[in-house]
């Protein structure tokens, strides 16, 4: 809704038109047709002498309505552009009194403004390359004109918004309110009116500015670093350039033309879909009674993940009791979160002092008791049920029975875990990754007795560590790792067959995976797998293939980047994965001795086998009710196993690619390649139906 209130203000009439569309102020086409009348009623309303644009609540404007990209239009509304032209070519002055965030096309609207008052609060940012488009409403034309090209680049590629004194900084804003935000933009309109401000106007002329090649070569090689494999980011880097080169109108049409391709390609769809979904996933789940507030925490093992752990509770402010079995664990663990701190600073996360802050908060014990009044205890100690049941058993006595009791597991049985405890509904599974003081993922595992006010809770936690909480429920390996296992078992398979680690994940790495499986396992230690593997065996169903490079490949002590050598080796101190011919042999006499032909292998090939074997385990998972939604994978794989968001995530790529072909691959690959690729019920239903995974 847009409402009209006529204030009189220092002895002039200003129109004070606010937009109020909950729950972000978007920009939708109802809303622009409201929007579009407002502005040229008060401008053609004789006693108005004066226009100020607002919004309510936390949001100026929170951009163009995303879901309403690429739906059919409806009778005629006017275009965002439209409505900016009404307001760069009122006869009156129009003050944007930005109240709190302005995003994309609502920080646009404010562009065509003759004035921006900004609150304390306000944030404002072009966010659209997250979405796979470019500001579409005249900002890589009218940015570069405001605050100059290298700062324009910044805001645009960066796609990170400013805080108030920043925009002031770089002159994107003409005032901070210091005061009363409608006052002083009501001020600063009728000192325009009165000449004693001047109107501030973006020339139609091309930029008279000199800037080096270099400034552009050095925003396109940071976007291809930042998102590898994006168009977007690059559209706007060679729009924003125009604004060098064509007059005004000549740069809008083009960026207009640009927006169009962006927003009718897959990658931004892929965007928005990962945009939606994460906000899906993150949905907390209806609960009765009240929640449980979470002010302390406490973590058991102080090795890589518990340390992680506990620095993310440290960076969101929640004080954290770390607990080891020894002094000297301890004091290891401790010398790591120190040096990762170090590293931060170094890097200019934080500063000094924020780091010790951080450190203040992180209390070191080895004794249990000091975990009693802890609200929630993450547990993150050896992958081992025996080791996981006997810390457990002690937690449940030492602590007070409103204590939340979570374990790390990446892939153990949560209720064989919560039996041994007198408390049920409070246990769960958080699987964070590593490092979990970077990694945005969480998969909160709820087990067959988990309460919904747990789950409540903990969601809440997540939101505060600024991770991106998806439920799943249990099975071995959860979501993530349980489809892991099928995609690493395909690249092994491959090797076998004739591909080589490098080809493997040079491979999956062009299809825009961060880093391919084999190096991905070296990354994680080969150790780690292994022990899963042998857990496994008993229950492995014989008539199944299975590779023995992974396990010949650890029983020569070579785990990965932490032994110097895995499926590769690795210089001193490189993490730069380096093809070794002892492997290569290794590979071929395992092939040899499972009486495999070794042949050519296509690099589609090994995109299709480890690509559907995601995506075939996934709809399982689905049907399984392990995910509550085909999205909710999506989240899962972009956010934590370096999928490529641009496509999506596995289950959105299998839509993207037409189910009824992926199909027909899985059936191909069923019958060349045996069982483990029995299609997924629901990929056949989906398929014969002409469904996505979407629709669901
Ligand atoms: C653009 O402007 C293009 C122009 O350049 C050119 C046009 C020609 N549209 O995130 P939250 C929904 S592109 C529709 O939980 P927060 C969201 O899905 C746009 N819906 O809240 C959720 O719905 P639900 C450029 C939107 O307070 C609800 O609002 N702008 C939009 O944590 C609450 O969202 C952006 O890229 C939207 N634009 O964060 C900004 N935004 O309750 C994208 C949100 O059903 N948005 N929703 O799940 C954001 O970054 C955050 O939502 C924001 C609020 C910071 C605004």
């Amino acid at each position: 809704m847009i409402t009209t209130e006529i204030r009189h203000f220092q002895g002039a009439a200003v129109a004070l038109i606010r937009i109020d569309n909950p729950p972000v102020n978007s920009l939708g086409s109802q809303l622009r047709v409201q929007l579009g009348e407002a502005l040229t009623s008060a401008i053609a309303n004789s006693m108005v002498q004066a226009i100020v644009l607002t919004g309510t609540g936390r949001f100026f404007s929170g951009g163009a309505d995303i879901r309403e990209f690429n739906t059919p239009k409806t009778g005629v509304q006017p275009v965002l552009r439209e409505i900016i032209s009404i307001i760069e070519n009122a006869a009156k002055p129009v003050v944007a009194a930005i109240n709190g965030i302005a995003l994309g096309g609502g920080l646009e609207l404010t562009l065509g403004c003759h004035a921006r008052v900004v609150s304390q609060e306000a944030k404002l940012g072009l966010p659209e390359v997250k979405l796979g488009v470019l500001p579409g409403a005249g900002g890589t034309q009218r940015l570069p004109r405001l605050v100059g090209v290298p700062a324009a680049l910044d805001i645009i590629v960066g796609g990170e918004p400013l805080t108030a004194d920043q925009a002031l900084a770089c002159s994107l804003v003409d005032q901070v309110a210091a005061g009363s935000l409608l006052d002083e933009a009501c001020a600063y309109a009728v000192s325009i009116i009165q000449g004693a401000r001047a109107r501030s106007h973006i020339d139609q002329a091309p930029l008279d500015e000199s800037v080096d090649e270099a400034v552009f070569e050095n925003a396109r090689k940071k976007a291809k670093r930042k998102y590898r494999g994006c168009t977007a980011p690059l559209t706007c880097i060679e729009c924003v350039a125009k604004s060098l080169s064509t007059d005004l109108s000549s740069g809008l049409a083009y960026e207009a033309e640009q927006f169009a391709l962006l927003v009718n390609g897959e990658q931004s769809k892929a965007l928005r879909h990962i945009f939606f979904a994460e906000r899906k996933a993150g949905k907390r789940p209806a609960m009765n009674g009240a929640s449980f507030a979470i002010r302390k925490v406490g973590v058991v093992g102080a090795g890589t993940m518990g340390g992680g752990i506990a620095m993310s509770l440290a960076n969101a402010g929640i004080p954290v009791v770390l607990l080891e079995q020894s002094d000297a664990a301890l004091k290891k663990g401790w010398e790591t979160i120190q040096h990762n701190y170090a590293g931060n600073v170094k890097r200019g996360r934080f500063t000094e002092s924020q780091v010790q802050q951080r450190l203040l908060l992180i209390q070191r014990t080895t004794r249990y008791e000091d975990l009693s009044d802890s609200d929630l205890i993450i547990e993150a100690a050896f992958e081992d049920m025996a080791v996981k049941k006997e810390i457990f058993t002690r937690l449940d006595s030492v602590c007070n029975m409103d204590t939340i009791l979570a374990s790390n597991t990446s892939r153990l049985d949560i209720d064989e875990i919560a039996a041994v405890t007198s408390r049920k509904e409070k246990i769960l599974g958080m699987h964070f990754f590593s490092p979990a003081n970077v990694m945005k993922l969480l998969e909160v595992v709820k087990g067959a007795h988990t309460s919904d006010q747990v789950i409540n809770a903990v969601f809440k936690l997540a939101v505060k560590m600024d991770k991106t909480p998806v439920l799943v429920g249990v099975c071995d390996g959860f979501v993530g790792n349980r489809m892991i296992s099928h995609y690493t078992r395909e690249a092994y398979f491959l090797l076998e067959e004739g591909a080589s680690p490098a080809q493997i994940d040079g491979a999956l790495r062009s299809f825009g995976m961060a880093m391919g499986p084999l190096e991905m396992q070296d990354m994680a230690g080969l150790d780690i797998s292994w022990a899963a593997r042998k857990r496994q065996a008993a229950s492995r169903p014989p008539h199944l293939r299975y590779s023995c490079v992974a396990d010949r490949i650890c029983e020569m002590g070579r785990f990965g980047q932490k032994t110097g050598s895995g499926f590769y080796r690795y210089a001193s101190g490189s993490r730069t994965p380096l093809p070794d011919p002892e492997i290569d042999v290794l590979i071929a006499r395992c092939a040899q001795l499972a009486g495999i032909t070794r042949r050519e292998i296509s690099d589609q090939e090994i995109i299709a086998r480890t690509i559907y074997a995601l995506v075939n385990e996934g709809a399982k998972i689905v049907q399984d009710k392990i995910a509550q939604r085909p999205s909710d994978i999506d989240v899962v794989y972009v956010a934590g196993y370096g999928f490529p968001m641009f496509r999506g995530g596995p289950m959105f790529y299998a839509d993207s690619v037409g189910l009824s072909a992926v199909l027909e691959t899985v059936k191909d690959f069923h019958e060349r390649f045996g069982d483990y690729w029995s299609p997924a019920p629901l990929l056949t239903q989906l398929a014969q139906n002409g469904g996505k995974f979407s629709d669901l």
